[in-house]
């Protein structure tokens, strides 16, 4: 087993567990992975999850460079789609996900943190997408997804140079939300989880994540059009009602 489970009341917590490859991601991973997720979002209690590496050093160093290594062009492209099916599978997860990247997160180690919902950091770590410097692109969404997170400018200048930035840069360009000392990194995730999630509306939830997501790829309008029908859909379910009555009994609302 390449990935620890840990549940919480209503979150899990899933430490990618390779730590002799620096939590490399081959297909065995990528594919536990999935079956993970899969598994967190048919149970009902569920609203979110934390990801996190094994050890002091490396979140996840990228995609298995030995597994890469005598691909043939299928093979490659199978190799993709797998790790695009599980990057697709956190971002469009219902759960909320937050990467707690403990170390370095390379190539697709980032992009495996790029497709979470926030990230942060602790103050060793170290970012960047070496990939062209290994004659590839990024393989796991990291072309499209950085760039629509800290811009296109500063994205290509990861990618073109491969170059390794520290977590006071990644801070600083948006790529994380907040960097922490090594021991307080999962504390802190879990603080930021349960923050998220205590007496929050699931639903409301659900489609905040939803509507943030799918916007960029739509034209404004119709982004636009998408959140007005979406925030009139929630008066169908029964947390506005919940929330609105909490708040003018000034309690907390419990949904
Ligand atoms: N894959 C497999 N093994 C790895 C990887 C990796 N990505 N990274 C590190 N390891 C292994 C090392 O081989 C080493 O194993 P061993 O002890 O058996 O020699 C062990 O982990 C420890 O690593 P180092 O000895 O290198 O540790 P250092 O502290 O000297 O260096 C670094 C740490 C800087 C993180 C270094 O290991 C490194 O540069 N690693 C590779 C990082 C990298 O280039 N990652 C990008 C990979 S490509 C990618 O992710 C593409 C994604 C899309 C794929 C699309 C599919 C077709």
């Amino acid at each position: 087993m390449f990935i620890e489970i840990t549940k919480k009341e209503n979150y899990a917590i899933l430490v990618l567990n390779r730590e002799s490859s620096l939590n490399a991601l081959n297909s065995e991973i990528l594919q536990e992975l999935r079956d993970q997720l899969k598994i967190l979002n048919s149970d009902p209690k569920m609203r979110g999850f934390i990801i996190t590496g094994k050890g002091n050093k490396a979140f996840c160093a990228g995609a298995d460079i030995i597994e890469m290594k005598d691909m043939t062009p299928d093979e490659a492209e199978e190799f993709a789609r797998k790790g695009h099916k599980t990057m697709n599978a956190i971002s469009n997860s219902d759960l909320i996900s937050i990467a707690a990247v403990n170390g370095y997160a390379l190539g697709g180690g980032l992009e495996l943190a790029l497709a979470c919902d926030l990230r942060i950091a602790s103050s060793n770590a170290k970012f960047a997408l070496p990939e062209t410097g290994l004659g590839l692109v990024p393989g796991f969404g990291g072309t499209q997804r950085l760039p629509r997170i800290v811009g296109r400018g500063i994205a290509l200048e990861m990618i073109l140079t491969g170059e390794l930035i520290d977590a006071e840069k990644a801070l600083q360009i948006g790529l994380i939300n907040y960097v922490f000392h090594i021991e307080e990194l999962l504390p802190k995730a879990e603080e930021m989880m349960e923050k998220i999630l205590n007496h929050k509306g699931k639903e409301a939830q659900k489609i905040a994540k939803w509507l943030v997501h799918s916007g960029s790829e739509l034209p404004l309008t119709a982004s636009l059009e998408r959140e007005i029908t979406s925030f009139a859909s929630l008066f169908e379910k029964k947390e506005p009602k919940i929330g609105i009555e909490a708040f003018l009994k000034k309690e907390k609302p419990n949904f």
